[in-house]
């Protein structure tokens, strides 16, 4: 089991644990369920542009952007339960080691070339430009910011002298073409193999199949694996020592240097060859939309050209998950990073919503109200609620649970939870783990309709055994949910099978905890197993933020800097003080639209109350109140970026810092920016920035 190696150059976001690496885990999950041994292998890709870029950027080294991120990512992925096996990295000697024997293998088998090649030189920057560090526009689709080795729109992979009006995505300027000697992955050689063995792969899910098909029919050529930089693994040749290895070849290895790696911890260096050279073991490869030629053609390509390896048994690629109608981009301020989102948002809410909308087979829309409502109305309402209800029952009426005589509905709803796990068992095998988890919630839904129908508060009354037996159905029913989820959300399920009187480990017993019989009722009164999630959980703007239009200004009667000031904001009257009288006159005050935080605590400010608190820029030597457009009208609610105030009610001053308002100069404009859980959106309304009513710097605090 494989996931792809993500780049060490930056957070990870919902996108990407959407893409691949949630969906990656279930997966494994339910493979160690049901009794399978699976070695579960990713790392850090740790060379490539990307990390260079960043390090140019930020005036470091990669290696030390890399280790950042490294880090980073291990721990999002622990904080989110993604259970590798190993998280390794590309910058260990194992790696190096493997990447060298390799290429010399395929350059033993004929599948390396040197070849003169044309490369972009920047003389702006004195250098051969890496492929990323070229922009331009795609001769495929016409998006403007294509890279020269890929486009992130249509996905095409390109050279850099395929970009219409290319130029140095460093300093801008016009790149010249000059020859460097590389080596070659002949694909070209390759193409009739790969193929035939894509014919043989009629089970792919058909997003990956399609893509990958079209993409072979319009030629393998030969591809450079090799390149003028100084970041990356050594080319093992004479003359190549001022040349890496090209980041896609050997990270596409960083699979097998991983196992190899993990292999060695465990104190039994051979264990990898049993996942990747057996070849009755199946190799998948979870993957984001993006990396699928990579895995479907130049991975496989490679592995023709070596001596035992497994090709891969399937390649499995998600479609995007959005946000909000956009592309999750942290540099963007779009979405939430995935950290972000668990400190909102418990693991096990977040893998359950994530679960539901995962991009399998169509782009999807994550929306943390949608969460809210997801999780709410369907984990906690339907799920949570019936092992509570159920637990509660038992308890409160001291039952003794035994299987006794079951009568026909009892035998159905049993017989329909058979189903419903073959069913959930069928998806899942197919890696479809939004469709696995719709087969969970039907039997959900059944079962709180048997539960209801059974009116065990009813039998108890007139016939005990027969009570017994329906309660005794119901945490069979319990069971087989808690189970199925468990891949999905395993913390809760493990606590809500202790709920159950079940003690034994999960995945140790694995699907074998259905044929479980025995259940203990609870000796304490079973407290709610969930809380609800909040929208508030997961909107964090605290701000009401409002736009308001002066239509009084006059002079404090006892402070020399104030006036008082009456506010009309969309029908409502408000008095505000403010200390602006060294930087305005009344008059130019008057019939202003300004912007107000509504909600802050009510203040007495020299005897005179001020409700609310209007924001100004301040660059250090002038003061200036923001505003808007005259065509929004008074009244109109301000968001962050995409969010709207979430409620919260009165605010403290304190608050308000803790968003570090400030201003932004963009094309000219200063713009009012507010920081929300690490990222900087713009002050917005009506689709209209909130700007500085006038000159101001960019960085001026806005208070
Ligand atoms: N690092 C691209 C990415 O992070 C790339 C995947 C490598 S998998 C061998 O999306
Ligand atoms: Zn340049």
């Amino acid at each position: 089991m494989n996931c792809a190696l993500p780049y060490a150059n930056g957070p990870l976001h919902l996108g990407h644990i959407a893409g691949a690496y949630l969906g990656a885990d279930i997966f494994v999950r339910f493979q160690r369920m049901r009794g399978n041994e699976v070695l579960f292998v990713s790392g850090s890709d740790e060379h490539g542009t990307p990390i260079t870029m960043r390090a140019d950027r930020e005036n470091t080294t990669p290696a030390s952007i890399a280790d950042r991120y490294y880090r980073e990512h291990s721990e999002t992925f622990r904080n989110l339960g993604i259970d590798f096996s190993i998280f390794s990295r590309t910058t260990t000697k194992v790696h190096a080691e493997t990447v060298r024997e390799i290429f010399l293998e395929l350059m033993d088998g004929g599948l390396l070339t040197e070849k003169t090649m044309i490369s972009p030189f920047c003389p702006g920057c004195n250098r051969f430009m890496p492929d990323r560090y070229i922009t331009g526009t795609c001769p495929n689709c016409g998006f403007e910011e294509a890279k020269g080795d890929q486009c992130d729109e249509c996905g095409k992979i390109l050279d850099p002298q395929d970009l219409i009006s290319p130029k140095c995505a460093v300093c801008g300027t016009v790149p010249e073409f000059r020859e460097t000697k590389h080596m070659f992955l002949r694909l070209d050689l390759l193409q009739d193999g790969i193929l035939k063995w894509l014919d043989t792969r009629t089970f792919w899910k058909q997003n990956v199949l399609t893509f990958t098909k079209n993409f072979v029919k319009g030629g393998l050529k030969e591809r450079a694996i090799t390149r003028d930089i100084e970041w990356g693994v050594p080319v093992p040749l004479e003359g190549y020592e001022n040349k890496r290895i090209y980041v896609w070849f050997e990270a596409l290895i960083g699979y097998i240097s991983a196992a190899k790696i993990y292999s060695e911890k465990i104190g039994d260096p051979g264990y990898w060859k049993s996942f990747y050279m057996d070849p009755e073991v199946r190799n998948y490869y979870f993957i984001g939309k993006d990396n699928i030629p990579f895995h479907s053609i130049v991975w496989p390509g490679m592995i023709m050209g070596l001596k035992g390896i497994n090709l891969p048994y399937e390649v499995v690629a998600n479609e995007f998950l959005r946000f909000k109608g956009k592309q999750f981009s942290k540099s963007r301020g779009i979405g939430f990073t995935a950290n972000e989102m668990l400190n909102l948002a418990g693991r096990d809410y977040l893998r359950y919503y994530l679960s539901s909308i995962l991009p399998e087979s169509s782009d999807a829309d994550f929306s943390p109200e949608d969460m809210a409502e997801k999780v709410n109305s369907e984990y906690i309402d339907k799920y949570g609620n019936f092992i509570h209800r159920v637990t509660s029952f038992a308890f409160n009426n001291s039952l003794k649970l035994g299987k006794g005589e079951l009568d026909g509905d009892d035998s159905m709803i049993l017989e329909y939870a058979e189903k419903k796990f073959t069913q959930y068992s069928g998806r899942l095998e197919r890696a479809e783990v939004k469709r696995a988890l719709l087969e969970w919630l039907e039997l959900v839904k059944e079962s709180n309709v048997y539960f209801n129908s059974s009116k065990p508060w009813d039998l108890v009354k007139t016939d005990l055994n027969r009570c017994s037996s329906k309660l005794w159905v119901a945490y069979k029913l319990a069971q087989y949910m808690t189970v199925m989820v468990y891949p999905f959300t395993p913390d809760s399920a493990v606590k809500m099978l202790s709920r159950l009187g079940v003690s034994r480990e999960v995945e140790k017993a694995g699907f074998d905890l259905l044929k479980n019989d025995e259940f203990t009722i609870p000796v304490e009164k079973p407290a709610k197993p969930f809380n609800k999630m909040e929208f508030e959980d997961v909107n964090p703007n605290p701000l009401d933020l409002r736009v308001a239009k002066i239509v009084e200004a006059k002079d404090h009667p006892n402070a020399d800097a104030l006036y008082v000031m009456k506010l009309s904001v969309g029908g409502e009257e408000r008095q505000l003080v403010a200390g602006l009288k060294k930087h305005y006159s009344t008059e130019e005050l008057m019939g202003r639209k300004i912007i107000i935080v509504a909600n802050l605590k009510k203040a007495k400010l020299r005897g005179e109350v001020s409700e609310g608190m209007m924001l100004a820029a301040d660059d250090g030597d002038s003061v200036k109140y923001l505003t808007v457009p005259d065509e929004i009208p008074e009244g109109s609610k301000v968001s962050i970026g995409d969010y709207g105030y979430n409620g919260t009610g009165q605010i403290e001053l304190k608050t308000l810092q803790a968003l570090g308002l400030k201003v932004k100069k963009v094309d000219g404009q200063f713009r009012a920016s507010a920081t929300l859980m690490d990222h900087n959106y713009f002050l917005n309304t009506g689709g209209k920035f909130v700007e500085v009513s006038g000159e101001s710097r960019d960085g001026a605090t806005i208070k």
